[in-house]
């Protein structure tokens, strides 16, 4: 083999290895977590990212730890809650990269209060909403995405209700970025995550994920037979917010992925929040150290 192919080769396998961690992996064989890790540590490193540079924020779950699967930073936070820290760490330092992880336990059953306000404002950072249809870590029980119909383990009889469409839930909420990907699709969900790295505000991608202990409805070929690129759908353009919301009614049939709608007009929220009266100050600029000890 030609000598400059070679160390390309060994230059990326090198590359490749800067957030890989040596730890053990505890995940359950044919997990989407993993597909889902490797595409964001391949999309860190093509887009030039250093460990120094990126925080990564995880919510409790299965998902959740995939903190100690990655060399880097990271927080591990409380259930329901990592929007919100990953939030206050993005506005207090522009200069690194926030990504945060959370299951849709978390994001739709225990705190999607916090999902409304970070879509809403438009936080300078990246949220990855692994969607494995249950919580995942806790074994099997429903979440708010469980399918109708689908027996879990603390529901035996079928789950009764309906479940949210979370793709249609981000849409009607004035967003800046929302995409969706598989966890088996692992070139495309790095495109993905390079497209969402490169976004300034906040973006939200879904990630579809095989859980293949617990949810054993919509296995790993289930999604494989039904996604399909955006690339595909037919005169699609994703800055049409009725567009983005009429593709993602179909959760059972054609389920597209890709950049499903984007607003580049739309400032993250450090840009348009206004000076106060009279100072040409951004916020971050007012933050001062004061001594306190004339108080104690
Ligand atoms: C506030 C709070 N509620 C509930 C729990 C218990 N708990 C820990 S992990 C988990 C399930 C996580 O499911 P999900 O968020 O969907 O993530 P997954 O494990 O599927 O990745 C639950 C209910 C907790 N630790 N804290």
């Amino acid at each position: 083999m030609n000598e400059n192919i070679l160390k390309n080769l060994a230059w990326n396998a090198g590359n490749y290895m800067k957030f890989e961690t040596e730890r053990p992996q505890t995940w359950c064989t044919g997990c989407g977590n993993f597909g889902i890790q490797n595409a964001l540590k391949r999309a860190l490193v093509l887009e030039g990212f250093d460990q120094k540079n990126v925080l990564f924020c995880f919510d409790v779950g299965c998902s959740g730890n995939g903190a100690d699967k990655i060399e880097g930073y990271s927080l591990h936070g409380l259930h329901g809650r990592v929007i919100s820290l990953a939030a206050g760490a993005a506005l207090a330092n522009e200069n690194i990269k926030v990504i945060s992880f959370g299951g849709d336990g978390a994001t739709f059953s225990e705190g999607p209060g916090h999902l409304i306000h970070a879509v809403r404002s438009n936080y300078p950072m990246i949220f990855v909403h692994h969607n494995n249809e249950n919580f995942g870590l806790t074994t099997g029980q429903a979440s708010s995405l469980t399918k109708k119909g689908a027996k879990m383990n603390a529901s035996p009889d079928g789950v009764f209700l309906d479940p949210i469409n979370t793709m249609d839930f981000v849409l009607g909420l004035k967003p800046s970025f929302v995409a969706r990907g598989f966890s088996g699709d692992i070139d495309y969900l790095t495109e993905l995550f390079r497209k969402a790295l490169r976004h300034d505000g906040f973006a939200y991608l879904e990630v579809l994920q095989s859980c293949p202990t617990y949810n054993r409805d919509t296995p790993e070929h289930w999604y494989a037979d039904r996604v399909k690129h955006i690339e595909d759908a037919k005169n699609y353009d994703s800055s049409d917010i009725w567009q983005a919301r009429k593709l993602v009614e179909d959760l059972n049939d054609e389920i597209y992925t890709g950049v499903i709608f984007e607003d580049k007009s739309k400032m993250n929220f450090l840009r348009a929040i206004p000076n106060r009266k009279n100072t040409k100050t951004v916020l971050k600029d007012e933050v001062k150290r004061y001594g306190i000890s004339e108080f104690l």
